[in-house]
């Protein structure tokens, strides 16, 4: 059985999404990071990154949310578009462009909105420009396209899902107006029975989270607080 190293934060949520839409049987093993729990030496063998989510499938291991939705893909068979050119290029384009813009901006976009000991406007405004200008393209690609690459619901979609059905706590509530067709994306997922179960493992499996930001999460998330390098 699969297990599932997982939180309820946004990176691991799409992979719970993924795991339901394919009926996988898996084990969700909650990694509590407010608590450190990403660091331990064991949870380091398997993500050197020290994040969540990794899945662990037999003798394989993959770690990074984007990469995951593409194994569990390639190995059911489900999700993903026709296998032609076109639309691999199609794939791979906007795979790569969720992880490595629309999820690391909207991060740090929260990280200096509500986490930052000082609130530095720089860096609030780089960050919710680039996190809002992501979402943006995004929401223009689905003013002419039902799904983010080919005809039909996949593993894109369901990266996008993962941060931006928490745009109005991201960004703030009001933001949420000007992206209309992402919204609809977002709305006709979160409707969807795998996402309701994605949200409820937690629940489901009783995995207690800790819910306080105190010094001991600061610690474990923000290492960078203690150690100067620059
Ligand atoms: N690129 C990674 C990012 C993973 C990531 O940032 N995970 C967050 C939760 S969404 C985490 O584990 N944070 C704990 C920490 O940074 O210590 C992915 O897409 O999986």
């Amino acid at each position: 059985m699969i297990k599932f190293y997982y939180s309820g934060a946004p990176n691991p949520m799409k992979v719970a999404l993924m795991l339901e839409e394919c009926g996988l049987e898996y084990e969700p093993i909650p990694v509590d990071t407010r608590k450190g729990q990403q660091h331990t030496p064991e949870f380091l063998a398997i993500n050197p990154n020290g994040k969540v989510p990794v899945i662990a499938d037999g003798d394989a291991t993959v770690f990074d949310s984007n990469a995951i939705l593409l194994y569990l893909a390639e190995k059911t068979g489900k999700f993903l578009p026709a296998n032609t050119p076109k639309l691999r290029g199609e794939l791979l384009s906007w795979l790569m462009f969720v992880a490595s813009g629309v999820g690391p901006f909207s991060g740090q976009s929260v990280h200096f909105r509500n986490y930052a000991p000082e609130k530095i406007h720089y860096a609030i405004n780089r960050y919710m420009y680039e996190a809002q200008r992501h979402y943006g393209i995004l929401n223009d690609r689905l003013a002419t396209h039902k799904y983010v690459v080919g005809e039909a619901y996949g593993i894109v979609d369901m990266a996008v899902w993962g941060w931006a059905r928490l745009i109005p706590t991201a960004l703030g509530e009001e933001h949420w107006a000007k992206f209309p067709n992402l919204k609809r994306l977002v709305d006709e997922i979160s409707a969807r029975p795998a996402a309701k179960a994605a949200l409820a493992i937690r629940e489901k499996h009783q995995h207690a989270f800790k819910t306080e930001f105190d010094e001991e999460a600061r610690k474990a998330m923000f290492k960078h607080q203690d150690v100067k390098v620059a």
